[in-house]
């Protein structure tokens, strides 16, 4: 198959470039991205589809239910057995321009589609792979019958295209449990990266402009910058107005889906998960699901209400983000009726306030707490869009830190006024006691150029706690007065003013408040400080080095109580990381001993982890990452005396990738790893 795809190549004028290179793509200019980017940013909102022979399962595999898109490896389906559902993929029911409909009503611009995951399956005519929708009963080329569809009813058609590939026999590494099955031997990554290119080429040849090529499966060792960019430079050479996201390289952090410098990728992508700031001058869009898998699952009902998504898309827009909603059709061709109910409802939402969200950028506030905002600019004056989540009772909507008076203030529903009057540091809006939509009314704010808006001063420290002292920075805004309090008292213009920094030597309730010519300008925000008692210490007899930790073995979406299970194995764990024992999936660990602390103090704890992990000093939790997740770091802090205290790591790992990772920091010191001369266990 590989020879025709030597000759098949020659014959689609693949371009001569190498599959590995560190030289990016030719430079552009800033205006020249901005160009390239426009469309994109201007549509916020894109349709993601997983569709594939995992469709056929649906999610259950010998009595399991919880599969998904990766039920090949996580139900460690042989690839004969995968293989035989191309035999059976027949969606009789599949209607383009149907699909395509349900994503223009619902207000979307692109569509997303796996053109092939990580299975290997394609849903298209490939002439280089015998795994595609053209060995299946359904014979017809699903990707050729979106574009045309996408072209008639102006959407932007997208590829998801999966690097790691689970059926080609030249790709490595092979799933753990299949190598015997399924030996490396002979297996050529080139001669698959040849592959990889010869299909996005047909991809990027034969079916028009397209928008993005969203790549995935980046993350296994055999992927590196070198195949990244010249992934990167063969979309760019293909189709130069394409935009490829970041996940075509290997820069990008885990879920949290942002790049490092230096690597290809014109967009982040963050993964279930909304970033809790905007990202000023970086391009991204949020993954997410509707229910809790990618590849349709029959058994998951846990659909997120309509509300909860239209409120994803204007958080995600309100920080500058893109929202790519999935859908995972069935068999037979059909989005699941709970996705095309709540596509409706959004595209309802979208009909009357769509001007919110379209060719908007991050919000002009940093915090709304009823809501949100976004901001566009428009022949000449600026549109404030205030998304309005918890609409107040008696109408009175304050709005903080608005420096300049609205030309006029309207309710988008139906270009009603609304009154503006002045307020100290509000802009108070009347408004009527009930909005005109309970997920989200939207009002609009027309300023004569860029509104001045004041944010209100940080209070910045490493705790909340102190066992001795705590520095507190009150950040300064400039051309302001940020005047502050210690003693819960709201500031006034007879107040300290902030030099930047505070000592507390004890309980404080710190105040401030920025204020502009002997007015206050911004709301007050407090922050609570309290001095307590170190944990005491205890004194361990009989100890050795390290921890001990006990395996266990089973299949969660949680931590389960090792406490009252099995253990399987143990050995010793002289950091707390990733160690021999603990590879592979389904397996847990509780890490038990002692930590000796140099000195009392407040010690904050960094615990990374993929899947789940906690961190408790005897019956204290102290750091919760619980949960099925790609590898991602949560904090805590306790107040510790000098020596040894009881110390338990709990960790589990359902599938795929790992990270276990425990650093700890003292307040106004970096975080370094917990040394192993810090860790012992009783004997
Ligand atoms: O492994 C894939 C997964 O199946 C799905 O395609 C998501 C969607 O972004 N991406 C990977 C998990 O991060």
């Amino acid at each position: 198959m590989l020879l025709l795809a030597g000759w098949l190549l020659g014959s689609m004028q693949q371009p001569q470039l190498p599959i590995k290179t560190e030289v990016p793509f030719p430079a552009e200019t800033r205006e020249q991205k901005d160009a390239r980017m426009d469309w994109w940013r201007e549509a916020r909102f894109g349709m993601f589809i997983h569709w594939g022979l995992y469709s056929i399962p649906a999610g259950e595999w010998m009595g399991s239910k919880g599969q998904g898109e990766w039920i090949r490896d996580t139900a460690n389906i042989p690839l004969e057995a995968y293989d035989k559902f191309a035999g059976h993929f027949n969606p009789h029911k599949f209607d383009a321009e149907q699909w395509v409909k349900i994503a223009k009503d619902a207000g979307m611009k692109y569509i997303v589609i796996t053109s092939k995951h990580h299975d290997g399956f394609a849903l298209y005519d490939s002439k280089v792979s015998e795994f595609d929708v053209m060995v299946t009963p359904f014979k017809r080329d699903v990707l050729k019958e979106l574009a045309d569809e996408c072209k008639k009813q102006e959407l932007t058609l997208c590829f998801y295209h999966s690097i790691m590939d689970w059926h080609n026999a030249d790709y490595l590494p092979r799933r753990s449990w299949e190598v015997a099955q399924r030996p490396e031997r002979g297996a050529d990554f080139d001669r698959y990266v040849r592959y990889l290119h010869a299909q996005v080429t047909e991809l990027l040849t034969n079916y028009g402009p397209i928008g993005t090529m969203w790549f995935d499966g980046e993350w296994e060792s055999t992927w590196n910058h070198g195949y990244g960019q010249a992934l990167y430079n063969l979309c760019r050479t293909l189709q130069p107005n394409t935009i490829v996201n970041n996940r075509v390289d290997v820069g990008r952090g885990g879920m949290a889906g942002m790049s490092d410098a230096g690597y290809a990728g014109d967009y982040g992508t963050p993964e279930q998960e909304i970033p809790t700031t905007g990202l000023p001058g970086v391009d991204w869009e949020t993954c997410m699901t509707m229910n809790g898998h990618w590849g349709y699952n029959r058994s998951d009902k846990s659909f997120k209400s309509t509300r909860e998504l239209i409120r994803n898309l204007v958080d995600i827009a309100s920080k500058g983000g893109n929202y790519l909603l999935n859908v995972g059709p069935t068999s037979l061709g059909e989005i699941p009726q709970e996705s095309v109910v709540r596509l409706k409802e959004i595209g309802e939402w979208m009909r009357v306030y769509g001007d919110s969200i379209y060719g908007t950028s991050s919000s002009a506030f940093e915090n709304l707490p009823w809501g949100r905002s976004t901001v566009k600019r428009r022949n000449g004056k600026t549109m404030v869009f205030l998304h309005v989540f918890d609409w107040p009772a008696d109408g009175i909507l304050a709005v903080p830190g608005l420096g300049s008076d609205p030309l006029r203030a309207f309710l988008l529903s139906d270009d009603s006024s609304v009154a503006a009057r002045r307020d100290g540091p509000n802009t108070i809006l009347l408004l009527p006691k009930v909005p005109p939509n309970a997920d989200d009314t939207v009002i609009g704010l027309e300023f004569d150029g860029a509104p001045t808006i004041y944010e209100a001063p940080r209070i910045e420290a490493d705790t909340d706690i102190f066992v001795n002292s705590l520095t507190v920075k009150i950040n300064t805004r400039p051309g302001l007065d940020v005047r502050y309090t210690i003693d819960g008292t709201p500031p006034t213009v007879a107040s300290p003013l902030s030099s930047g920094v505070l000592k507390l030597d004890g309980d404080a309730v710190v105040s401030a408040q920025a204020f502009h010519e002997g007015s206050a300008v911004t709301p007050v925000v407090v922050r609570r400080f309290n001095k307590v008692p170190p944990r005491p210490s205890v004194t361990p007899t009989d100890f050795e080095s390290a921890l001990l930790a006990k395996v266990y073995s089973g299949s969660w979406d949680r931590l389960p109580d090792f406490g009252a299970m099995q253990t399987v194995s143990s050995f010793l764990m002289p950091v707390v990381s990733i160690l021999g024992p603990m590879e592979g999936e389904a397996i847990g660990i509780r890490a038990e001993g002692y930590i000796r602390v140099p000195k009392s103090e407040v010690y904050m704890f960094e615990l990374t982890s993929d899947d789940g992990a906690r961190l408790c000093f005897g019956d204290e939790l102290v750091v919760d990452n619980d949960g099925l997740h790609s590898p991602e770091a949560k904090t805590g802090a306790i107040a510790l005396a000098t020596g040894c205290h009881a110390i338990r790591v709990d960790w589990f790992n359902k599938t795929g990738g790992t990270a276990l990772r425990l650093r700890y920091a003292t307040p106004g010191d970096g975080y370094n790893e917990v040394p192993a001369a810090w860790l012992t266990h009783a004997r």
